[in-house]
């Protein structure tokens, strides 16, 4: 479905743009059965396969990022050459304190031209589950940002708005089945689930294909049009083989460890990422990214 006048001018003012039906309730309801079945299947690994660029990992996730009904709005917003630089899970289990402080995506690693982020509601989300909550008009410039610590990953740090305009505040309810597209500048969060229902979400992130990260070189699938520029190294589709992917997965994030929701690798700084324990540990081993011999 393509944007109207309207909405692409609400985008430019606002940095979002919500409540666009992308798919039916019943192909929400299949891609959410989908994922139960691989945490059914795979009980051990979704904590880490549903995080950073599980596009990679399941073919049934690529396939709902390239859904016209979420491409055509993108390429509206950011253009016809368009790369799929990220997916993951945000799932809030009923009463979970789980919630996201208030940050934009791109602070730590600025992009030009800025990424969207779609939010894909796989179930309905609604201010008392903890749907997401955006601060219109802040896309233009990167806040004063603090970095704090990611829960269960010591190595990673996020970074949070040091004072957001909160009373200005917008929640961002959506039917199963819809998306909002926001500018990965956007100052955004979402507070816990206080219903008693799950909230389940994906969220893809596109990037221009003319795009250059300030830090680092990200990677990307091409999922519309062309790339004329090189600047994000290509990224693969996913097969069908969940093991042969998550190596795949494994080798794109140790060569190309720096990307908006990673961040920058500081010097000394050891490369982590969520995935299988012990997965990594040989290349655990060796010394951590831009340690130098040199004084
Ligand atoms: O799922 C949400 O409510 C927000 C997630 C988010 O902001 C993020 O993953 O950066």
């Amino acid at each position: 479905m393509r944007l109207t006048g309207e909405q692409i001018a609400g985008f430019r003012r606002d940095g979002y743009v919500g409540g666009i039906q992308a798919m039916s309730v019943a192909h929400a309801a299949a891609f959410r059965a989908r994922a139960e079945a691989f945490v059914a299947s795979h009980p051990t690994d979704a904590g880490w396969a549903f995080d950073i660029k599980c596009n990679l990992l399941f073919d049934w996730v690529y396939a709902n990022a390239t859904l016209p009904g979420i491409l055509e709005p993108v390429a509206d917003l950011i253009g016809g050459d368009v790369l799929l630089t990220n997916s993951v899970f945000r799932v809030k289990e009923p009463g979970s304190t789980v919630n996201y402080g208030w940050h934009q995506d791109a602070a730590r690693i600025p992009v030009d031209p800025c990424p969207v982020i779609v939010y894909v509601a796989i179930s309905d989300a609604t201010v008392e589950n903890g749907c997401l909550m955006v601060i219109p008009g802040t896309q233009g410039a990167v806040a004063p940002f603090d970095l704090v610590s990611n829960p269960g990953q010591p190595n990673r740090k996020v970074a949070r708005v040091r004072d957001p305009a909160v009373d200005r505040a917008v929640p961002l309810a959506l039917r199963a089945g819809e998306i909002a597209i926001f500018s990965a500048n956007l100052v955004h969060g979402s507070p816990p689930n206080r219903s008693r229902s799950r909230r389940f979400a994906v969220l893809h992130d596109y990037t221009p294909a003319a795009s250059r990260q300030s830090i680092g070189r990200g990677s990307g699938q091409l999922v519309l049009g062309r790339d004329r520029h090189g600047n994000f190294a290509p990224e693969p589709m996913p097969g069908p083989d969940f093991e042969a992917n998550a190596a795949m997965r494994r080798r794109i994030l140790e060569a190309y460890p720096e990307n908006i929701l990673m961040g920058p690798l500081e010097p000394g700084q050891r490369l982590d990422f969520p995935d299988r324990p012990g997965a990594r540990a040989a290349w655990g081993q060796q010394p951590p990214h831009g340690s130098t011999s040199s004084p």
